[in-house]
C-alpha cells in the first residue's frame, strides 16, 4: 500500500529531532554532514542542509551558505570538502592529499580540489524565499549572486570540454552518487593508485555498506592524476582519464541556471544571460544524454562519445527541466513508476534498477534509498505535474526517517537505515517535506 502522510503528533517529533540532529552537527561556522564519518564541510550538503534550515533558523542557514562560499577558489571553483582549520584527521583524503595550498587560485582555508553538483543556487533562493526579514533576503542574495554566478561559470565554460552545453564531472567524488553503477564503464582503466593509502571510512560503517576497495583504487589515482595536472581543465581531454556528462549534475546545473535568473531579477539585474545557459544545457541533455531506447537519461564519456546503459535514479534529474518534451516526461515518469523504480520495492526511490543483477540493497549508491534524491524527485515530479508522484515520495521518505531515523540511506526492500547516523541533510531534507 502506499506510504501515508504521518499525522500532526509525528511531525512535530521528527520535527524536533531534525532540528536537533542538525544542531548537533553544527560547529558555530558549518553543518557538517555526520560528526563520526565526515567531520569536515562538504558542498552540496551544505546546500541541502541550507535548504533545511531555511524553515527553522534564516541566520544559520544563510551562514551555512557564505561559509562555504568563502572557501570558493578564484577561477569560481567551489570545493566539494572544505577543511578548515580542524586537526581531525579521521577522514582520508585530509588536505594534505589535494595540497590546494599549492595552487595559485586557491584560497587560504584548505579544501580539496574537485567540485560537487551545484545545489546552491537553488538553495540560496530557497533561503531568501522563506526569509521573515526580505530586506536582510535581499543583503544575503546581493552577496551570494556573484560567487554563485562565477561558480556556474566555472563549470559551463570550463569544465564543457567540446562546446556541447554540458558540464562534464573529472571524479565519480563529484557526481555525489560516488559508486553507482553509472561510473563502471569509465573505470576499467583505473586499478592501481600511485600512493600508498588507508582507507578510513569503515570503522563507523560496515565494509558492505561502502563503495569496494577497487573503487576506492580508483577515487584515489583519479585524484592523483586531477592533482598532478595543477587542476588544469584545459589539459582534462589529453592528460586525464574520466570526462563525464552526468544527467543529475547537469539537470541541478539547468535548475540551478533558472534559479539564478530569479535572483537576478529579484536584484534588479538581466535574468537573460542564465535563461540561455539554462537552454543551453536543455539542449545538451536532449542531444547528448536522452537514451531513447532505455527511457532515460544515462551518462556520457566526453572523450570518445560512449554512453552508458545503467538505468540509475540520476536518469530521472532531468524532470527537473521545465522544457522536457512531453513523450519523454512521460517515458520518464513510465520508468520511475514501474517494477524498476518506485512500483518495485516498498520503500522507494531505489538509486539503481532493482532487477539488474548487480542491484544490491546495502552498498551505497548501488541501491539502497537516498533522502537527497527522494527530494529532488520530489521537487522533479511537482515541476512535471506530477503531484500525486510527490506526495507518494514525500510520505514515503518521511515513513522511512520516522522508522529507521535520519540514516544517511535506507534499504529499499525492507526501510532499514544504513550508513552513517544522525545525517544531516536527511535532517534537513526531512523538515523541509514535513512543511
Ligand atoms: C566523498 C558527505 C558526502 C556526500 C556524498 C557521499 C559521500 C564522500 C565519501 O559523503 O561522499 O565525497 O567519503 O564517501 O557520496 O554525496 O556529499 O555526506
Amino acid at each position: 500500500p502506499p506510504a501515508m502522510r504521518p499525522g500532526p503528533d509525528e511531525r512535530r517529533r521528527l520535527a524536533e529531532a531534525a532540528v536537533a540532529t542538525l544542531a548537533g552537527n553544527w560547529t558555530g561556522a558549518a553543518t557538517l554532514p555526520s560528526r563520526t564519518q565526515y567531520p569536515h564541510q562538504w558542498s552540496w550538503d551544505s546546500a541541502f542542509i541550507a535548504i533545511g534550515l531555511a524553515r527553522v533558523d534564516q541566520d544559520r542557514a544563510q551562514r551555512e551558505l557564505l561559509g562555504l562560499l568563502r572557501a570558493q577558489w578564484d577561477t569560481g571553483r567551489l570545493p566539494h570538502i572544505v577543511y578548515g582549520d580542524t586537526e581531525d584527521e579521521s577522514y582520508f583524503p585530509g588536505p594534505g592529499f589535494w595540497d590546494s595550498r599549492g595552487v595559485p587560485d586557491a584560497p587560504a582555508v584548505r579544501t580539496s580540489g574537485i567540485v560537487q553538483p551545484p545545489v546552491h543556487a537553488r538553495a540560496a533562493l530557497t533561503v531568501c524565499t522563506r526569509a521573515g526579514d526580505e530586506a536582510a533576503a535581499l543583503r544575503f542574495l546581493a552577496e551570494a549572486y556573484p560567487k554563485l554566478a562565477a561558480q556556474h561559470r566555472y563549470l559551463l565554460e570550463r569544465r564543457d570540454l567540446d562546446g556541447g552545453g554540458l558540464a562534464c564531472i573529472v571524479h565519480p567524488w563529484e557526481s555525489g552518487t560516488d559508486n553507482s553503477p553509472a561510473w563502471d564503464p569509465f573505470l576499467t582503466r583505473f586499478t592501481e593508485a600511485r600512493s600508498l593509502f588507508v582507507r578510513q571510512d569503515m570503522v563507523h560503517v560496515p565494509a558492505d555498506e561502502r563503495p569496494s576497495d577497487a573503487d576506492y583504487s580508483a577515487y584515489i589515482a583519479l585524484a592523483e592524476s586531477y592533482r598532478d595536472i595543477g587542476y588544469d581543465d584545459l589539459k582534462l581531454l589529453d592528460k586525464h582519464g574520466f570526462t563525464v556528462e552526468d544527467p543529475l549534475f547537469n539537470a541541478i546545473l539547468l535548475d540551478g541556471e533558472l534559479c539564478l535568473a530569479e535572483i537576478a531579477r529579484r536584484l534588479g539585474r538581466d535574468p537573460g544571460p542564465h535563461l540561455r545557459s539554462a537552454r543551453a544545457v536543455h539542449r545538451g541533455l536532449m542531444e547528448r544524454l536522452w537514451d531513447d531506447e532505455r527511457g532515460t537519461f544515462v551518462a556520457r564519456d566526453v572523450r570518445t562519445g560512449v554512453r552508458g546503459t545503467a538505468a540509475t535514479v540520476s536518469g530521472f534529474a532531468p524532470l527537473l527541466d521545465p522544457w522536457l518534451p512531453a513523450d519523454v516526461r512521460d517515458r520518464l515518469v513510465g520508468l520511475l513508476l514501474s517494477p524498476a523504480f518506485m512500483g518495485g520495492c516498498g520503500h522507494p526511490v531505489p538509486t539503481y534498477d532493482l532487477r539488474e543483477p548487480n542491484f544490491d540493497r546495502r552498498r551505497y549508491w548501488r541501491g539502497p534509498t537516498w533522502v537527497n534524491t527522494n527530494w529532488l524527485l520530489w521537487v522533479g515530479a511537482l515541476r512535471a505535474g506530477r503531484p500525486d508522484i510527490a506526495r507518494t515520495i514525500s510520505a514515503s521518505t518521511l515513513g522511512l526517517v520516522g522508522r529507521s531515523g535520519f540514516r544517511e540511506y535506507f534499504d529499499p526492500v525492507d526501510g532499514g537505515g544504513r550508513g552513517a547516523c544522525d545525517f544531516s541533510w536527511s535532517a534537513a531534507l526531512a523538515l523541509d517535506m514535513l512543511a
